[in-house]
């Protein structure tokens, strides 16, 4: 049941009863957020809405909140719960060689499955009805200015492709750009994210001083430090930003995969259909050919620029920093583009629910690191990256402490700062629990470790741009082979008998 289209999409949320049309004027500098804002945070996250009137934009349609509940995320992947997905992905990496033609042909059907993972190159597609070379401005867009202190206007839900100079893989990753004007904008990939690496990359390809060149230049860029850009290598990276593409494409390039996992794949894999991609006219990339909106074009590798401030999803302005420019060569799109975008801000807002469909997408990719891992739970308030509580099944001494550097050795999950270790009895969902059973089970000075390393770019409180510290509790109950020779109580709980005997009287007792 994959969407072929954006359009397709927003049909099957409108009948679904998931979507709004608001037909009254509204302008995109603030009105869209504060309107987005107040429904986000009603209810389970709201309807999502088509602004079909958009001040200055006769014609345009915004469409926002598209993944802002959890009911919409399921329908989005096409699953009656995330925990399909979990499971989809479970039975891939449990599988074991075959062993006589039986067991062959029970995996011809997972093998038909991966075939539908490949994206297909196509000759065209709708993303090229209007070819635009010269006559384009990315203010043709409604694009958004989100929060009264941003920099400016920020498209905030564009799937940016770029190709490993050194592989020749693809990645799509989400990252923000603010327009500076018709033709150039901020492409804000944090260091540690894949078109970042993309970019380096180039930089020590064309580093005429070799990589040790280019290297010297990137540990002198910490963030927020002045930066010489010009003692940069020349050159440049290509970049394609699709912008309204169907959900699983736009879900895949949050997704924080393996820097080699191609985004075409995954979405291949959520839907279960492969992606369709055509040729861009002005680059040597590939882009989906169904996507409302296509820009083509590419950044400078001596070249960067202030990007920020922007009300991010921490609640908080993230700060000015320098990130490369984006130039545009070309805009293609559909008749009458769709522009789909997102705010973020105070939580929970609509990344809440792509965030907590990653965390149970994710657990059972965590388990082949980490088996001991019984749940996982990423509270949305702690916006992803601040807190992360882990249940474990507890066999060694020392062995929430092993968690806790697996978690932060593993992918974007480094970024993580305050990791909370508790035994597999303990409900992660349960944050009460959690709080009842740290609480109690810490003697803080043994139970809390803290490191040194990457920090999330978004973190306003480190030391330094980009570095900081961690910390990891470990709520475990503690073993005499960990020194703990106290007697460790057992918590409260009624026996069943009593219980009975109570449900029995209960009517009796009149107290309901
Ligand atoms: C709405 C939204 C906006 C985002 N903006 C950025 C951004 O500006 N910069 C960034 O590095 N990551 C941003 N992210 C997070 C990345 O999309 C995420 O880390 C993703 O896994 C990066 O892909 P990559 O692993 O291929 O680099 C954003 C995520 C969402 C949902
Ligand atoms: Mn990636």
């Amino acid at each position: 049941m994959a969407y072929s289209d954006l359009r397709d999409w927003i049909s099957a949320l409108e009948r679904a009863d998931e979507l709004k049309r608001i037909r009254a004027e509204v302008d995109p500098i603030l009105e869209i957020t504060e309107i987005t804002d107040r429904v986000s945070k009603s209810g389970q996250g709201g309807p999502a809405l088509l602004f079909e009137n958009v001040k200055g934009y006769r014609g345009c349609q915004v469409l926002i909140n598209q993944f802002g509940s959890e009911r919409r995320m399921k329908l989005a992947l096409g699953v009656e719960s995330l925990d399909e997905i979990a499971a989809r992905i479970h039975q891939f990496l449990d599988a074991k060689s075959p062993e006589g033609l039986l067991d062959k042909i029970k995996m011809l059907p997972m093998l038909a499955d991966m075939a539908k993972f490949f994206p297909k190159t196509v000759s065209s597609g709708p993303c090229k009805e209007v070819i635009r070379r010269d006559d384009f401005d990315l203010l043709h867009m409604p694009v958004l200015q989100c929060w009264p202190q941003d920099a400016g206007r920020f498209i905030t839900l564009p799937c940016v492709i770029t190709r490993d100079p050194k592989t020749g893989k693809r990645n799509v990753g989400m990252y923000r750009m603010q327009v500076y004007d018709a033709r150039t904008a901020g492409m804000h990939w944090q260091r540690q994210k894949v078109a970042a690496e993309h970019y380096r990359d180039a930089m020590r390809a064309a580093s005429s001083g070799g990589a040790s060149a280019a290297v010297d230049v990137m540990a002198r860029s910490g963030g927020g430090a002045v930066e010489a850009a010009g003692e940069r290598p020349r050159g440049k990276l290509e970049v394609a930003v699709a912008i309204g593409t169907e959900p699983a494409l736009t879900f895949a390039a949050v997704i924080p995969a393996p820097p080699d996992v191609e985004e075409f794949m995954i979405a291949g894999f959520l839907r279960q259909k492969p992606v369709e991609l055509v040729k861009c006219e002005t680059v040597d990339l590939e882009v989906p050919a169904t996507a409302e909106i296509i820009l083509e074009g590419y950044v400078n590798l001596d070249e960067l620029r202030s990007e920020g401030p922007f009300g991010d999803h921490t609640g908080f302005y993230s700060l000015e920093d320098l990130y490369p420019v984006f130039h545009v060569t070309c805009v293609t799109h559909r008749e009458k583009p769709i522009y789909a975008t997102t705010i973020v801000g105070k939580p929970p807002m609509e990344d809440a629910w792509m965030g907590k469909a990653i965390e149970r997408i994710f657990l059972p990719l965590m388990r082949v690191t980490l088996p001991e891992i019984v749940d996982v739970n990423l509270p949305v308030e702690a916006v992803f990256h601040n807190l992360m509580i882990v249940s474990i099944r507890k066999s060694y001494p020392g062995h929430a402490r092993k968690v806790m550097n697996g978690i932060w050795a593993m992918g974007q999950a480094m970024f993580t700062k305050c990791v909370v270790v508790v035994d597999e009895d303990c409900d992660v969902q349960d944050v009460r629990e959690v709080v009842l059973r740290v609480a109690n089970n810490i003697d803080p000075e043994r139970d809390i470790q803290f490191t040194l390393g990457p920090v999330d770019s978004l973190d306003h409180s480190s030391r330094l741009p980009n570095f900081g510290s961690k910390m990891g509790i470990d709520a475990t109950r503690k073993w005499p082979t960990e020194g703990f020779t106290r007697p460790w109580p057992d918590q409260i709980r009624m026996d069943e008998a009593t219980k009975r005997r109570v449900d029995a009287m209960w009517k009796k007792l009149g107290i309901e």
